[in-house]
């Protein structure tokens, strides 16, 4: 262990090392005994880890990522020129033009893909393997009062969004990336454009105001359309601003009004006002296929996460998915992998779309859902086991399983577990708010699929809420309600740059990245539930694997949820094991409060 052993103990939440026997090349014998003193601050060698150490991005596995999910708006302006977006003489993309208020939270803020590339080796020293960006196709700049700084407001699908930067600029980022052996995932959305179609009966027959009383179109379903249908219109100036040319066409969108989230609308109605794509039409699944075709073939990124797919029908996924995977696999990006976002905490409900949607993966808010009742809402660790007993669902007969689920904590709508454990009416002091926050994090690192790191975790931001009081600044911000947040870990506000790589969450991520990377127990094994209980306490893991060699490799993972140290004797299968990680010093035979280890058995 370089000087991070010392960092770290000397951090505000010690992580004691007993490094990774495989990373290490220590004897194993020597780790297990060292490691039941408390504290250790044993030379071991370097952390291993890094996307450099590992296999090359084009072969390696998607179960091999750690991901860092982040706004690029929101990360780091390296472009000031580009902060207002398309040029003032630009009549073609007038409409991306302007929305900066750095003072506003809905508002654009300058960041930029200049400035992503800038911070890589940032990224990288954390052992983040791979890069997911919300969109960054060409959006309206303005709807509504609020900018598309997050990217999910597309006009055009052909060209990156001038406050992000140029396509020349985007796979000068990817090159970057890929120099470094890091994958870059886009955000994409099939479901929906920018708002620009307006109905008549809401918005008047110039489609410029509102004749209905709170703002919404209320949703008219099929089967009445042809006594009760609206009538849709493209306001004067705006009947081209759309790419490709045929998504101006409005009998390609569903027309049916804002969804109510339920039944027929949670698939043909508009999500508040933006232009639900007809996914019904032969034409349409044909324009989306070869849309994104078209990103593959000129961007080559290593896959894409899918924007709102349960509101689109089933039918789509089928045509798309095979089309879209099949020509990655033409482009030569052979192990490109799609996850879809689902908003639901339903393991059968999710799992529809990798099998009936033959996606290869789906987030899972179900893991989130319980993550957050075990130790936001102080639940039994059953949920935990009650969730991954249900693991089966997502066996698919294309390789696919519950492995490749795509694991995070918190998100940029629902918001960060930290800001979830500040709302908490168990009224957490910062010290439960880190542990709690560092344990969450474990368990979406070495559960099983794939974590994700939502960007500005790793500096311990918090948060309002969700949405837009989410998606805080790693830049300075001069968002008041950011800047008034307690930070975790730290004396820094939202106001200082945070970029810190002293902050212990970071480093403390960065040696979670190199344990998951030393074990092939931790990335692909097969995961069984040893020991869980009706309240917070125990939960204990057992994840085996066969190794190339043919070798049987097992390891178990035990979490304490509770605040109290927790007795190990009940858990049989650690009578012999031999300690490879503790998150903190124990007592012998116990599992300190809000900690977790990991053992050889
Ligand atoms: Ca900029
Ligand atoms: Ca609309
Ligand atoms: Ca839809
Ligand atoms: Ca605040």
């Amino acid at each position: 262990m370089t000087n991070l052993a010392t960092k770290f103990v000397t951090g505000l939440s010690p992580i004691v090392l007993a490094m990774a026997l495989s990373a290490c090349g220590t004897d194993k014998e020597q780790v297990a005994e060292s490691a039941s003193s408390p504290i250790m601050t044993q030379a071991a060698t370097a952390v291993k880890g890094k996307a450099s150490e590992l296999a090359p991005y084009q072969e390696r596995d998607f179960k091999d990522e750690v991901f860092y999910f982040v706004l690029p708006d929101r990360f780091y302006n390296a472009d000031k020129s580009n902060d207002l977006g398309a040029k003032a003489d630009d009549s073609k993309r007038a409409l991306s033009r302007g929305g900066l208020d750095v003072t506003h939270k809905g508002m654009f803020h300058g960041g930029d893909l200049a400035g992503l590339t800038e911070k890589l080796p940032y990224l990288d020293n954390m052992g983040v393997t791979a890069i997911w960006l919300t969109p960054v196709l060409r959006n309206k700049a303005m709807q509504a009062g609020t900018s598309g700084y997050h990217g999910y407001w597309i006009l055009d699908f052909t060209e990156i969004d001038p406050h992000l930067g140029s396509n020349t600029e985007l796979k000068q980022f990817i090159d970057q990336a890929h120099q470094r052996n890091i994958k870059v995932f886009f955000d994409i959305i099939t479901n929906h454009t920018a708002d620009v179609i307006k109905y008549k009966e809401c918005h008047g027959d110039d489609g410029l105001g509102w004749l209905v009383e709170g703002n919404s179109c209320p949703f008219k379903p099929k089967a009445n359309l042809e006594n009760d249908s609206y009538t849709a219109l493209i306001p004067a100036g705006e009947e081209a601003v759309k790419y490709p040319n045929w998504l101006n066409d409005i009998k390609y969108y569903h027309n049916q009004g804002d969804s109510f989230w339920q039944g027929e609308s949670s698939v043909r109605g508009d999500f508040s006002g933006l232009d639900d794509v007809d996914t019904n039409n032969a034409e349409v699944v044909d324009g989306m296929i070869d849309i994104y075709k078209d990103i593959i073939s000129e961007f080559k990124p290593d896959g894409f996460r899918i924007d709102t797919v349960k509101h689109v029908n089933m039918e789509f996924w089928q045509a798309f998915s095979p089309a879209l995977m099949s020509h990655a696999q033409a482009q030569g990006i052979s192990n490109f992998v799609m996850f879809g976002e689902a908003y639901s905490f339903e393991p059968e409900f999710l799992s529809q779309f990798m099998k009936q949607g033959q996606l290869p993966a789906v987030l899972d808010f179900a893991l989130q859902g319980a993550i957050e009742k075990a130790l936001v809402d102080q639940k039994g660790t059953d949920v935990l086991a009650e969730l991954f007993a249900q693991d089966s669902f997502y066996q698919t007969d294309r390789g696919f399983d519950a492995n490749y689920l795509v694991n995070f904590t918190g998100n940029h709508d629902m918001g960060r577990i930290a800001g979830k454990l500040k709302q908490s009416e168990h009224g957490y002091d910062e010290q439960a708010m880190i542990d709690r926050t560092l344990l969450a994090h474990a368990l979406i690192y070495f559960s099983r699929g794939v974590p994700v790191i939502y960007y500005g975790d790793e500096q311990g931001f918090v948060g309002d809420g969700g949405d837009q009081d989410s998606r805080q600044n790693m830049m300075p911000s001069m968002v008041a309600t950011y800047n008034d947040d307690d930070l975790l870990a730290t004396d820094k506000t939202t106001a200082d740059d945070n970029f810190d790589v002293n902050h212990s969450f970071y480093q403390i991520f960065s040696e979670f990245a190199a344990l998951y990377q030393a074990q092939p127990a931790l990335r692909h094994g097969q995961q069984t539930t040893l020991y869980s209980q009706p309240t917070p306490g125990l939960f204990v893991i057992k994840r085996d694997v066969q190794v190339e060699d043919g070798k049987p490799q097992s390891l178990i993972v035990a979490f304490n949820t509770s605040e109290q140290a927790q007795p190990l004797e009940k858990i049989a299968a650690l009578a012999n094991a031999k300690l490879i990680y503790q998150s903190k010093g124990n007592e012998a035979g116990q599992l300190a409060g809000l900690s977790f280890a990991i053992y050889k058995p």
